[in-house]
């Protein structure tokens, strides 16, 4: 392979060297046959005490490799740091010896086109811009330093020598590149739909089991990350739906990185109730299966004396999640200790998914299930979810 700007390298060597009264000779003579590689060094060899030698053209390049970058870009391209430094070597893949040194290029997108300057590992660059808009190109390429200094094709100095005829570049025309964005601005995170509940306003209650929120950002690109109290759990912007999530109460924490990595400094977290699904297997309630409710179903009866037992554990805020309305019964609910306390479902409006407060956050504190009990006679009775907390 000739290099095209060689070639033309070579013709003006032979033009130049094409002068005075060897003119006619020389252009009867087959043409120099220089030695042309493969070889380490362009240094004339073969001379005499009167110089001259041949001279052979190096054309074996040195590979130029980075080697390292503080900070590495992340799989997006990006850092998050105003300043980088790039580390970079040279090696040959003959046994060329001649010492290596490099040439780097520093692209800044909205520069002109920068230029190549001689350069030592690392390279380091400091007060760059965020440059979401685009790209900042470093490069760099090993020089055979002893090489790239001489005109393979020049003639030696002294009588009798000859200039090879081509001389391939001895730098390394694959030059080693990386280009990365900067990014030092964090994302904000956000939760747009923090649940409402005037009786317990820090640990309001969510009407499910499985609540939904929508989640936002400050910047496009953004990884949500979302813990409930301590587990991991998927999420993107847009919403997001916490599937059976245990009654109690629970923390969604969120945060997000941006393709550089920032996240969030101070990340949004809300606090919620979540209520027991109410369930039983006792042939005098009959199960009926609908997404609106809690669980996705609701317990029903008319028969007198029925009861479902519920698990609560530690609780002031105490409410009742059931159907109320003109031809709606009367329950009673019989804690471990203390007096049962009635609760009459009858309103003039019906409501399909009311919540009834038996005892409210500031109440004494109870614990143990609760079990509900029908007084009322031949009366639809509907229960949902209890909530205990
Ligand atoms: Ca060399
Ligand atoms: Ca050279
Ligand atoms: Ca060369
Ligand atoms: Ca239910």
């Amino acid at each position: 392979m000739i290099h095209p700007r060689l070639l033309r390298r070579t013709a003006l060597a032979a033009a130049v060297g094409l002068t005075g009264a060897l003119l006619p000779v020389v252009l009867t003579m087959p043409p120099a046959q220089a030695a042309d590689g493969p070889c380490l060094s362009e240094k004339p060899t073969g001379g005499s005490l009167l110089g001259g030698g041949t001279r052979c053209d190096d054309v074996n390049q040195p590979d130029t490799t980075i080697t390292s970058a503080t900070p590495t870009p992340t799989s997006g391209g990006y850092i998050n740091s105003k300043s980088i430094s790039i580390a970079f070597a040279g090696a040959y893949a003959d046994a060329d010896t001649d010492p290596i040194s490099f040439e780097c290029k520093f692209q800044d997108p909205t520069q002109a086109a920068a230029s190549w300057s001689a350069c030592t590992s690392p390279f380091s660059k400091s007060d760059l811009n965020d440059s979401k808009a685009g790209n900042y190109t470093f490069s760099v390429r090993a020089l055979d330093s002893n090489d790239n200094a001489i005109d393979a094709t020049s003639k030696p100095s002294g009588l009798g020598g000859s200039g090879a005829t081509s001389d391939i570049p001895d730098l390394d025309e694959s030059p080693a590149t990386m280009s990365f964005r900067v990014d030092t601005v964090a994302p904000a995170v956000y939760i747009l739909n923090v649940p409402f509940d005037a009786d317990n306003p820090d640990k309001p209650l969510v009407y499910t089991q499985s609540p939904s929120f929508r989640l936002a950002a400050s910047e496009a690109n953004v990884a949500l990350t979302c813990t409930i109290d301590t587990t991991d759990y998927p999420c993107q912007v847009g919403i997001t739906t916490f599937a059976d999530l245990p009654p109690g109460d629970h923390t969604l924490t969120v945060n997000g990185a941006d393709p550089a990595g920032n996240t969030d400094p101070t990340p949004e977290s809300v606090q919620f109730a979540v209520p027991e699904n109410i369930t039983t297997t006792s042939k005098a309630w009959t199960t009926l299966k609908q997404s609106t409710y809690v669980g996705g179903d609701y317990i029903t009866t008319r028969t007198k004396g029925a009861s479902v037992r519920v698990p609560a554990d530690n609780y002031r805020d105490l409410r009742l999640l059931c159907s109320t309305g003109p031809k709606y019964g009367v329950v009673q609910l019989i804690f471990p200790s203390g007096k049962p306390v009635t609760i009459d479902l009858y309103r003039k409006k019906r409501t399909r998914h009311d919540i009834i407060v038996i005892q409210d956050r500031f109440s004494q504190l109870r614990t143990g299930g609760v079990t509900i009990k029908v007084i009322s006679d031949n009366k639809p009775v509907i229960l949902d979810g209890l909530l205990a907390h």
